[in-house]
Parts: C-alpha cells; structure tokens; sequence
C-alpha cells in the first residue's frame, strides 16, 4: 500500500507512537579510511541533533584512529572499537548494545561507504514517528539505485523476492541496510540469539519484526555505489543468507502444517468425546 508520500506499510490501526527520543547512527566500519570523515561529517550536517557511533573493528588501514580523532573534536561522535573482524551483523548488535545502555531513543544502520544518503535520513526519521521500523527501500516506487551493475541489481532484487516468498514477509526490499529503529523495537526482537551476519542479518531482523507484530514502513531511497575503498560483500554472504532464509522458511511451513494438524486432532477429539 502507498501512503502518498511515498511509504508503504501496512495501517497501524489507529495505534498512538509515543516521542522519539534521541537518535543514534550506527556506522560500522571495516577498512573505510578513506570514507570515514565524509559520512560523519554528512550525517552531522543532515540532522545536527543526532549522535554518531562509528562500529570499527581493529581495520588494518587505521579507521579506528580516524574515527578517535574526529571523537575529540565532536561530542556528538562515539568510537566503539571492536578486537578484530567480526562480520557486520556482530558490530551492529554491540553498537546497538551501546545505544541502548546510553539511553538513545533511535538506532539507526548507516553504511560507512555513503551507499546510504545522510541526506535522506530527516525522511526516514519523520515516517518513524508513525511507525516501529522504517526500512529505506530500493524496491519501492520512488526508490532507486545508481551506478549499480545489472548484475548486482539482479541478486538484491532476486535476494528480496526469495526472502518474501519464502519467509511470507510484506516487504520490498529486505536486505536493505539503511534502517531506524525505535529502542523498544529492538528490544522486542530477541537481539540476544541473533547468529546472522551479512544481508542474512537484515532480513533476520526484518523477519523478527513483522513476526513480532511491530509496524513496520518502507520509505523510498536512493542507494548509491560505493565510489572509494573495497567492498566487503562475498560469496560466503550471499551463500548465507540462501540457506538461512531457505531453512527459516520451511521450519515457518512445517510449523503452521503441524498447527493445523494438532488443531484438526483436537476437533476430532471433541467431536469424539
Ligand atoms: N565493523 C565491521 N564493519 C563491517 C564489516 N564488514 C563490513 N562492514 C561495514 O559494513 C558496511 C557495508 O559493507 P560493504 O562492503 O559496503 O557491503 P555492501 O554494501 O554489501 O557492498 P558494496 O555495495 O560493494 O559496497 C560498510 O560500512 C563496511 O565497512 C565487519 O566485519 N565489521
Ligand atoms: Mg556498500
């Protein structure tokens, strides 16, 4: 469903949200030297109020310093370093560890690579007054990517499609990483035995959300390709991430069928009592 402005979601029925509180960007960082000063400096000048935590763990080429160097000059920049590579899914549960032992009101996911536009944050901050989740969406009318090749369109879009079909999601674009989440969202997902990593990891938490019966929004983005440093994505993601979501989905069917079996049992039973 279109909400005219562009979301989409399902009708929160007339549920009230309470205030927003204040907003925390989790940027996780592996080797993004050359990126790290742009995207804090872009967020802090996109929504002055926010605080910025950069998730580094150990990188070789010294984004962990940088991100230091810009903490001393900027009360609002947090550095959380982490021992070595961990995988994004384990630096963006501690940074969300440490948000909410701070008290933040907003966890927002950013990529460190400007993938994801600062300058749309204000849109998705805005669609969470209404909302538990907002997830910024490629797939959505109004939503975009440049400079992707065809190819990677293909398995984010494929990767998407899969994850709704077999998990029974009504999303778009769920592998997506630009996200902003209220702290009492992620405290009602179960944060603690999330083991996924990669895209697997954003689809698990998207997953737990709508399961959850939290009011999940889909707002259009604009995702750019990263122009500076490597890429982290691997085939051991994408392999993942098929066999998570291949497995979650037939435990769900094999879970409703049982269900239906035990509920048809006991009709049977009383019918016989
Ligand atoms: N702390 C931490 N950050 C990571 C790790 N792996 C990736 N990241 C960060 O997670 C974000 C997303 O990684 P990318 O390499 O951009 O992955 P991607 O967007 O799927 O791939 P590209 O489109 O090619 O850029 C970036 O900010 C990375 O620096 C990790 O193991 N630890
Ligand atoms: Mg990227």
């Amino acid at each position: 469903m279109n909400d005219g402005d562009g979301t989409r979601g399902a009708q929160a029925q007339g549920r009230q949200f309470g205030p927003l509180g204040t907003t925390l960007v989790i940027i996780p960082t592996y080797n993004e030297a050359e990126n790290v000063k742009a995207i804090v400096g872009r967020v802090r000048k996109s929504v002055p109020e926010a605080h910025v935590l950069v998730a580094d763990d150990n990188s070789p080429d010294g984004t962990g310093k940088l991100a230091d160097e810009l903490a001393a000059l900027d009360d609002q920049v947090h550095v959380l370093h982490r021992k070595g590579k961990e995988g994004l899914g384990a630096a963006y549960l501690a940074g969300f560890r440490w948000g909410l032992d701070n008290g933040y009101g907003v966890l927002v996911e950013m990529d460190a690579d400007g993938s994801h536009r600062p300058e749309e944050l204000p849109r998705l901050l805005t669609a969470l007054k209404g909302a538990d989740l907002v997830l910024g969406s490629r797939w959505v009318p109004g939503g975009r990517v440049v400079n992707w090749p065809r190819s990677r369109e293909v398995i984010s879009r494929g990767g998407s499609l899969y994850s709704r079909l077999a998990l029974d999601l009504p999303l778009r674009d769920i592998t997506g990483g630009y996200r902003a989440f209220r702290r009492e969202t992620l405290e009602g997902l179960g944060l603690d035995d999330v083991a996924s990593q990669g895209y697997c990891f954003q689809v698990d938490l998207a997953r737990r959300a709508v399961k959850a019966g939290f009011h999940v929004v889909e707002v259009p983005i604009t995702f750019v390709e990263r122009e500076l440093g490597d890429s982290k994505m691997s085939r051991d993601i994408l392999v993942e991430a098929l066999w998570r979501v291949t497995a979650w989905g037939v435990r769900e069917r094999v879970g409703k069928l049982a269900n239906k079996a035990a509920g048809k049992q006991g009709k049977q039973g009383k019918q016989g009592a």
